[in-house]
């Protein structure tokens, strides 16, 4: 760690005659001594005999690994000691740990973590603070969002949140603004959902991994599974023992592809090309479904061919807020009968080919305009763009195309670029071409994370009354950073100022500028050198109540209990939020009064019986843990073809995109790192932003037991390092237009010539110098201001040169 960047905390001589009698003394000294895990465990154990106060109690892990393991916690006087995977699931699979659930036990007491609540002293950025208490702390904070919000209304105040965070009623509290469409995980989906309405913008799986083992194919792009999912790793395995061929498309040599049957590589950015050459592959091989195409998918739709717009029965309202459904305004088909147009629910096989004249217009099919557009991008022209010989496409199509077959696509390839929703839009297409859905061990979209791929269940909610309503998030946070609007405060709940936008210059103007900057992280982020306020909150394992909230995780209902007392001075996100109501004028009883009674409302719902039929100590009872009713079976979406969708069909066909050329998917190249890009003389390597086993984002980079295994590196293949007379554990600067930073680097064969990859979340306190958001990409797609979700951020769409520094 460059020592340079540790926060340089001041005293105040108030502060400081606080502490020295205080709390904040004792266990600031006390940490010191802590932060080596041996100063402390060896001792515990030599004592162990005498030891009589000792106790287990469970709780949840990351929310945003998707793991949410369930965890059994040791508690030996009054200190964490050991942390297992709770053994009160009632199915091994669920059993699961690891590296970084195990290494809890120095982590929460690291010396990374805020243990008083701290003032900025010297300008934005320069990270100098003073420990204030946390009434004075509040009662600043609230005193300036006041009057903030006085001058400039609501909804100038921002809060935005990390996926962490135990409660979230702070928006809503202050009426102020989310940070609006957040362009992260939201490539592939956007343009995926459309055609079959599941994630809204997410890219969701359509089944449960656990469906692998009837897949014939599993075809797995742009994701690091075997990574990115530690926790149901073994269900990746389990595919591969039943006979499911395991293929994984990535530039890199991942460890997901190390572990598949085949790892096919490719050109960066261009999945779009791989699954189109597929698609136009088996459209000349005959291999369609054209029975599924016919019934369950817009294909046989009929499309102006002047406007290319879908013909429906009446014009819709432009200004409506929902779209009409098909049965609302039907769309038209021709009639294979008559040869005529007719209303799509009225023939039960209606034509896939034709053109016919409605009301003086001439029509076609959806189905034939895709047959034009396909037909001008030949599988050759696939493999140019993509690097993948035309053989292999063609032999991945006609598996594909045979099924069942599992499409696992990922948030971290190709999703984190410019023309991700291109590549959503033509996955559509290949399902809906072949009808790998709905069916064993055919499903589509991201598989990634565990509880985002099971079952679930709504939990109940706590009411807020009706006045209490976060504010219209008008514009996008990414742009308010170019155009602040009234937006004068920002308050963060985890590192949004380094994980939340690229291209971090322009965040740190932006924040610059602001009239307060708040904090609230367990740890000392990145974003808190930015900040006004510090925050100390407490982590998963501390709580001021016996239990702290209850959620889904990957097929369970889990249980946070009070492991510890809250560490240092730090309190719950949901204290922090009621002492902020309370300030704000809001009667005491609008929030829960803690943990306890927020858990008794997710368990009390009047959507479903067997959740409410729970209760706290039942849950405690069987050890923090509870199946979810269908937690056996497998789930699958669209087993009885009913999409989600305007017209219940899978609607491959977006005349909204028309206006783009996208109203079929058509090959576009990237934005900054397209093969033809004059940049790339200047910096001629790409920057693949990928996550890690060892971390989640920019967590668990100060736990000193995973640091003995990972440090953030840059690798880079051995010809780009020879090229630059780079040597392993050399340290590069790594450097484009928008910034620059330091990192160690290692060359690797698995790294593709001409792409460098770094983990996303190394912040600057973990590497040699300056951080790796300052060089990445945020230039957005106009064409995404009309998907789903917004653009995304291009984040891997980045162009860099590395130099020895
Ligand atoms: N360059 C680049 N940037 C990226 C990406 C990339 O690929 N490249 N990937 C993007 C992606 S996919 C994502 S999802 C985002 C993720 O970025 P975030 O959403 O910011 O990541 P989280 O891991 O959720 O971290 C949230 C914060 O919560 C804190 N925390 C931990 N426990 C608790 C708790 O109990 N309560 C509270 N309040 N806080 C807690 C952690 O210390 C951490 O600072 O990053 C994005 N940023
Ligand atoms: N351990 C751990 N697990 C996590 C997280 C974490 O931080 N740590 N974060 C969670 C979150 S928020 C997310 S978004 C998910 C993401 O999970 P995944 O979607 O699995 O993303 P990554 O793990 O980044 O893996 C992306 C893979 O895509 C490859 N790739 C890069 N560019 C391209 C391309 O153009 N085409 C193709 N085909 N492949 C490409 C990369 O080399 C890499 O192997 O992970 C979740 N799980
Ligand atoms: S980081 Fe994820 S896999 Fe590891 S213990 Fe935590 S929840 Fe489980
Ligand atoms: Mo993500």
């Amino acid at each position: 760690m460059a020592e340079a960047n540790a926060p340089k905390l001041g005293f105040t001589r108030r502060s400081f005659l606080k502490g020295v009698g205080g709390a904040a003394a004792l266990s600031a000294a006390g940490v010191a001594g802590m932060t080596s895990a041996q100063a402390w465990l060896a001792p515990a154990q030599a004592d162990a005999a005498q030891v009589a106060e000792e106790y287990t109690a469970c709780t949840f892990h990351q929310a945003h690994c998707g793991g949410m393991c369930p965890l059994k916690c040791t508690v030996r006087d009054g200190r964490m000691v050991l942390v297992q995977p709770n053994d009160a699931s009632t199915d091994d699979r669920y059993k699961t740990i690891c590296l970084k659930g195990i290494s809890e036990v120095q982590h929460i007491y690291s010396d990374k973590r805020v243990q008083a609540p701290l003032k900025r002293v010297g300008d934005r950025g320069s990270n100098e603070f003073v420990q204030i208490g946390w009434d004075e702390a509040l009662d600043e904070i609230c005193a300036s969002l006041k009057d903030i919000q006085a001058s400039h209304g609501k909804d100038s105040v921002m809060v935005m949140s990390g996926s962490e965070t135990n409660s979230s009623f702070l928006t809503s509290v202050l009426q102020a603004r989310s940070g609006g469409f957040t362009g992260i995980d939201v490539g592939f989906g956007n343009g995926l959902d459309p055609a079959i309405g599941y994630g809204g913008g997410f890219a969701t799986s359509t089944a449960d991994p656990r469906d692998w083992t009837e897949s014939r194919l599993v075809l797995t792009v742009g994701s690091n599974f075997c990574e990115s999912t530690l926790p149901q790793v073994r269900l990746f395995f389990e595919a591969k023992e039943a006979g499911a061929r395991m293929v994984t498309v990535d530039p890199h040599f991942s460890t997901t592809a190390g572990k598949s049957d085949e790892w096919v590589p490719i050109v960066p950015g261009t999945d779009a090309a791989l699954f189109l050459g597929m698609i136009s592959v088996i459209l000349d091989e005959g291999l369609a479904d054209d029975d599924f195409m016919r019934k369950h998918t817009s294909m046989p739709f009929l499309v102006d061919t002047a406007t290319g717009k879908l013909l429906r029965d009446h014009v819709e309202d432009p200004s409506a807020e929902e779209p009409e459904t098909g049965a609302q305004n039907p769309f038209f088909v021709i009639d294979p009968s008559t040869g005529a147009p007719a209303r799509y629910g009225e023939v039960a096989a209606p034509a896939l080919s034709g053109i016919v004249e409605v009301d003086g217009a001439q029509a076609t099919t959806v189905y034939d305009l895709m047959r034009k557009s396909q037909s001008a991008f030949t599988v050759e022209r696939a493999s140019e763009l993509t690097g993948v010989a035309v053989d292999k496409i063609v032999e991945l199509a006609r598996l594909y195309a045979k099924g069942p077959s599992s499409l696992a696509l990922g948030w971290g390839g190709n999703d984190k670029m410019g023309n991700a929703d291109v590549a959503g839009h033509a996955a559509a297409l290949l399902v809906a071409i072949t009808g790998n859905i709905g069916k064993p061990g055919a499903g589509v979209g991201v598989y990634v994370g565990g509880t985002w791929s099971g079952q679930t269940a709504a939990l109940g909610a706590w009411e807020l009354p009706e006045e209490l309503a976060p504010a219209e998030a008008k514009t996008a946070a990414y742009d308010l950073r170019h155009n602040p609007e009234n937006v004068r405060a920002l308050i963060c709940c985890g590192d949004i100022v380094a994980q939340h936008f690229a291209n971090m210059g322009v965040t740190e103007q932006w924040v610059r500028g602001l009239d307060l900057v708040v904090s609230m992280d367990p740890y000392f982020t990145e974003g808190a050198k930015w900040s006004d306020y510090v925050l100390p909150l407490t982590t998963r394992f501390e709580n001021d109540s016996d239990c702290g909230n209850i959620k889904v995780g990957y097929n369970q209902i889990v249980m946070q209990q009070k492991v510890i007392d809250p560490l240092f001075e730090a309190k719950t996100d949901l204290w922090v939020e009621r002492e902020i109501a309370r300030r704000m004028g809001i009667a005491d009883d609008v929030l829960p009064k803690d943990g306890v009674e927020l858990s008794k409302t997710a368990l009390s719902t009047a959507e479903d019986p067997y959740i409410s039929s729970l209760t706290v100590e039942k849950l405690e009872q069987a050890g923090g843990v509870w199946p979810l009713e269908n937690a056996r079976e497998v789930r699958r979406e669209y087993t009885d073809y009913e999409f989600d969708t305007v017209s219940g069909r899978m609607d491959v066909y977006y005349d909204s995109l028309a206006s783009f050329g996208q109203a079929l998917p058509v090959w576009e190249p990237c934005n900054e790192i397209a093969a033809d890009n004059p940049l790339r003389e200047k910096y001629p390597l790409q920057l693949a932003n990928v996550r890690s086993r060892f971390r989640i984002h920019n967590q668990f980079n100060d736990a000193k037991w995973i640091q003995q295994y990972f440090e953030p590196t840059v690798e880079l293949s051995p010809s780009e390092a020879q090229k630059r007379g780079i040597a392993d554990g050399d340290i590069v600067e790594v450097f484009n237009d928008r910034g620059s930073f330091q990192v160690r680097a290692v060359s690797n064969e698995s790294i593709r010539p001409g792409s460098i990859r770094l983990a996303e979340g190394s912040t600057a306190d973990y590497m040699a110098r300056g951080n790796m958001q300052s060089v990445t990409n945020d230039a957005m797609n106009e064409r995404g201001y009309g998907l789903l979700q917004g653009p995304v951020i291009p984040f891997s769409d980045t162009l860099v040169e590395v130099r020895k520094a």
